[in-house]
């Protein structure tokens, strides 16, 4: 048995359903890029406001590239298990307000239809970082992309996310319909203002009249997103079936902490996220800039130094004393000096909970995920730090190590000697790097800090910058990176 309209009525009575009227949901949302993260995200707060009040918010979700979850869902009627779990247990519910799912490499023109209906009045975003086609060091649209330079010969048949919001912005206008908001939810700073830089170049190198026309009307708000959600795994599955009594070919895992912080701009209108606990706000940047640089850089450290060190998962990783002093000591004494937050934040009861997210024993996140497109994250989530210390004359100390664990990460060779499974769309590039530097910081080091899309212009010409890299490096060809973090917890310097 399948999970789906008809046994919806059949689940034990602790599981949440819809409470609201499914059949009737108009679309008014297209959400592009339909993973884990959405449906355990924005899905679950849309599905929240739909329960308090109903309205015109059903989600027509988009994959942008593969059909799997589409595939997943259509037989359960997009119907799926959000499971909860931490220490203390798990809970299940199931979530509606996603109705329809579709693949837009199998037939674009179904996205652009969806995409022009009047009554879709928000397309919200989770493409990740590359997803955007931008260079991470400026944010620009990289024109040679091959997707971008597909989409502008050939216009009517996207598949990039620029190329599907500009042509279908370019129908609306011609048809005199009002445009969508757009959302980015993805872990950029400022996702908002990329998201319209994107727009807005892509426009320009098809119509300059459409690019005005879309930097005066379309609203590209930011939003900071955050909730941990590990990719599934036929155990979860096992888990669903064992709690629902049907079959959930695709459920999401998630821990229980979930926050959006939205810039509330929101021209054509929107579900009314705010009265079941997002945060509706003028300004996001620091929320943003505190939830990349703690908690995102924290990720990407232990991914690239605890996958070296031999662990798994995060919870492993930080379950090392070591890890855990170190990933403390690399928020209050690195991060925090760089952040200005609003009055009322409290900063200091954000990291302890941070520690205790990255140690639930419940989510099996795995280091090797999180190290994924590192070309694509390093810049927000440490780079940008490291430019504030070094203008501040400040140490850097674990930041440098956590980069010159990424460089040590995609040589393609861990610490015994067996391949590395990198995961990047610079993977090529950046191995034909380290192939010809081999194993030596002093070579491998500026090799790959001349990689302009990740590091850009200045920082690779900031000495104490390529020092520290360098030797970082260095002592994790020749100590191992467990030894280098166990050092860095006790001696970094934290002035
Ligand atoms: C992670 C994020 O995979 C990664 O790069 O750092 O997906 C992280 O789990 C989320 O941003 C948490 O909100």
């Amino acid at each position: 048995m399948r999970l789906n309209a008809r046994t919806l009525g059949t689940l034990p009575d602790g599981v949440r359903r819809p409470r609201y009227d499914r059949a009737g949901l108009e679309t008014g949302i297209v959400h592009i890029g339909l993973g884990a993260f959405h449906r355990a995200h924005q899905a679950v707060y849309t599905e929240d406001a739909l329960d308090r009040a109903f309205g015109p918010w059903g989600i027509c979700g988009v994959s942008l590239r593969s059909p799997e979850t589409r595939d997943a869902l259509a037989p359960q009627d997009d119907l799926y298990t959000v499971l909860v779990r931490d220490a203390g247990g798990e809970r299940a519910r199931v979530v509606g307000s996603v109705t329809e799912s579709l693949v837009a490499p199998e037939d674009p023109a179904a996205v652009l239809e969806r995409l022009v209906r009047p009554s879709v009045r928000v397309v919200t975003v989770t493409v990740t970082e590359k997803g955007y086609c931008h260079e991470p060091a400026t944010g620009a649209l990289d024109e040679r992309h091959p997707g971008i330079v597909a989409d502008i010969a050939n216009p009517g048949a996207p598949q990039t996310l620029p190329g599907f919001l500009v042509e279908a912005l370019a129908r609306r206008r011609a048809a005199g319909t009002a445009p969508f908001t757009v959302l980015s939810c993805d872990n950029l700073p400022e996702n908002g203002v990329v998201t319209a830089g994107i727009l807005r170049r892509f426009a320009e190198l098809r119509d300059p009249a459409l690019a005005r026309w879309i930097e005066d009307g379309v609203a590209c708000p930011s939003s900071m997103v955050d909730r941990i959600v590990p990719a599934t795994t036929a155990e979860d599955r096992a888990a669903v079936a064992r709690l629902l009594g049907v079959e959930d070919a695709w459920p999401v895992v998630t821990e229980p902490f979930s926050q959006w912080v939205i810039e509330d701009r929101f021209p054509a209108g929107r579900p009314a996220w705010e009265t079941v606990g997002a945060e509706l706000t003028a300004d996001v940047r620091p929320f943003e800039r505190m939830k990349l640089r703690l908690l995102n850089a924290s990720h990407s450290c232990m991914a690239y130094l605890g996958y070296l060190s031999g662990y798994e998962t995060v919870a492993q990783t930080i379950a090392d004393p070591a890890f855990a002093r170190f990933v403390a000591g690399l928020m209050d004494a690195e991060v925090t000096p760089t952040l200005a937050m609003p009055a009322g934040v409290d900063l200091a009861g954000y990291k302890a909970a941070l520690l205790r997210r990255f140690a639930n024993p419940a989510l099996k996140h795995r280091t090797w995920q999180i190290a994924m497109d590192g070309s694509q994250k390093l810049p927000q989530r440490l780079l940008g730090t490291i430019a504030d210390r070094l203008a501040a004359g400040a140490p850097i100390d674990r930041l440098a190590l956590g980069v010159a664990g990424w460089m040590r990460y995609v040589s393609g060779t861990d610490e015994q000697g067996r391949p590395i499974d990198v995961r990047d769309p610079l993977a090529a590039r950046l191995r034909a790097l380290a192939d010809e530097a081999g194993p030596s910081a002093s070579r491998l080091a500026p090799a790959l800090l001349g990689v302009g899309d990740v590091f850009g212009g200045e920082l690779p010409h900031h000495p104490e910058f390529v020092r520290a890299v360098t030797d970082s490096l260095d002592r994790l060809f020749t100590r191992g990176a467990r030894a280098c973090v166990e050092a860095a917890a006790g001696e970094a310097r934290t002035a």
